[in-house]
């Protein structure tokens, strides 16, 4: 059932790039009719289109959960514990407690702190409560500061944070809100990461909430994944994005308390428009078009075109021009939303009945690709070239013509450097 699916959403993608290209899709089967010879021509020497057609053929859009990339400390890792432990530690759905109070060493006025010691913290059936009046579900590709290539790009789904933090009634002097993933007593577990309550409380336009997130791609988010509950700031980069979430400290110091700032991180950046190659060629043939796929992720000013670059090695690099911009770019194309989804996402689960951040309620289709915070896929030909040794360079461009590493070509605060591959092109 599940291969049956996947089969299908690798034709739908590829049948609609294809249509719209003109071009002829390698995958025979469903539309072999149409344009027949697809298999034929992949027994014997594949030319660059039909190629092209098999790696759009393997793009999956969500990540299954199982297969992100993974960012932890400590040992023992929280849901390696134990069974018994795991229950202690409240890291089960049904001993999990979240408690949200003033900060001890600040000001703060909460009149309904939310405690452990007295029973009142919220735990999984209060939270699954406030998900039936409030649940918000949204795309977002989760990637590492410091990292190159995302970790991965889910459905991720939650309750506001903001409607925990009204039910403690807020007062006065409260300017950040804290917030803290479970760890074991060596110090280095802790993991901790911070915002502005204004950012809590209202959202950036076309930005979601920061949510209180128990599913991804529409299953309980795992041990592994940072549950029961983990913290998802859509704009953020992974740091902030705390994992085993049990404590809100809602606090008038103006400082952040991110783990992330003690790596000489920028902990206030938010997610930045880059191109990484999936396919990567190692080998071409001179006089061939050479297909390359890849991912774009959509930072904050999304992504408006994706470029690719072959530069002979033995050829200087242009003068003066440390980012390339002078370079003969080549557009390559952004794929359209895939018919469905993947990552174990059931095929029907948006729509109407559960709608998503960014797609239209009726058709349960995206209102604009892609939708910042997450990704899309590319592909194309980069033009043929002699034989030689070559470098392979791939870029995005965001919504205001800004071409990455720009505007915020700094790695730590998020790792967008111009990837490269080497190419060995033969006669
Ligand atoms: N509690 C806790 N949360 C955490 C971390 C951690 O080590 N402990 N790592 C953070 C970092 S640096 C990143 S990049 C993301 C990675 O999320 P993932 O492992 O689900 O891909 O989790 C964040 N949340
Ligand atoms: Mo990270």
């Amino acid at each position: 059932m599940r291969q049956r699916s996947f089969l299908e959403e690798h034709h739908d993608v590829s049948r609609r790039y294809f249509l719209d290209l003109g071009l002829r899709s390698a995958t025979g089967g469903l539309f072999a009719g149409a344009v027949g010879g697809g298999n034929a021509a992949r027994a014997a020497d594949p030319d660059p289109q039909t190629s092209l057609a098999s790696l759009v053929d393997k793009l999956e859009y969500l990540t299954h959960p199982e297969k992100f990339g993974t960012v932890e400390r400590g040992n023992p890792l929280p849901y390696k514990l134990p069974p018994e432990e795991l229950q202690a530690a409240g890291m089960t759905r049904k001993t999990w407690r979240l408690e949200v109070v003033a900060d001890p060493e600040s000001n703060s006025q909460v009149g309904q702190p939310l405690r452990r010691s007295d029973g009142t913290a919220l735990d999984f059936d209060g939270l699954m409560a406030m998900a039936r009046k409030r649940s918000v579900r949204f795309l977002k590709t989760m990637t590492c500061n410091n990292m190159d290539s995302p970790l991965g790009t889910g459905l991720w789904e939650g309750v506001p944070l903001r409607d925990v933090i009204w039910r403690v009634r807020p007062g006065n002097n409260i300017r950040r809100a804290w917030f803290y993933g479970y760890h074991n007593n060596t110090p280095s577990q802790m993991f901790s990461g911070s915002l502005p309550i204004g950012r809590v409380l209202e959202d950036p336009p076309a930005t979601p909430p920061v949510i209180l997130c128990y599913r991804l791609n529409g299953e309980w988010i795992s041990g592994r994944r940072g549950g029961p509950v983990r913290m998802v700031v859509p704009e953020s980069y992974g740091f902030r994005n705390i994992k085993w979430l049990n404590k809100v400290f809602l606090t008038n110091r103006f400082n952040a308390n991110d783990t992330y700032e003690r790596g000489n991180n920028d902990i206030d950046s938010w997610m930045k428009t880059l191109a990484r190659f999936i396919s990567k060629p190692r080998r071409a043939k001179a006089g061939q078009p050479i297909p390359l796929t890849g991912l774009a992720q959509a930072g904050i000013n999304g992504v408006s075109k994706v470029q690719v670059w072959v530069h002979p090695k033995d050829k200087p690099l242009p003068k003066d021009d440390p980012y390339f911009q002078t370079a003969p770019w080549h557009d390559v194309k952004i794929l359209p939303p895939p018919g469905a989804f993947g990552g174990g996402l059931p095929a029907d689960a948006i729509g109407p009945k559960t709608p998503c951040h960014g797609f239209d309620g009726k058709t349960g289709r995206p209102i604009l690709w892609p939708l910042p915070y997450s990704l899309a896929h590319w592909a194309g030909l980069a033009p043929a070239v002699a034989a030689g040794r070559y470098d392979l360079r791939c870029r995005a461009i965001n919504n205001r013509g800004i071409a990455q590493p720009l505007p915020r070509p700094y790695r730590k605060s998020g790792h967008c450097d111009i990837e490269r591959v080497s190419l060995n092109v033969r006669a």
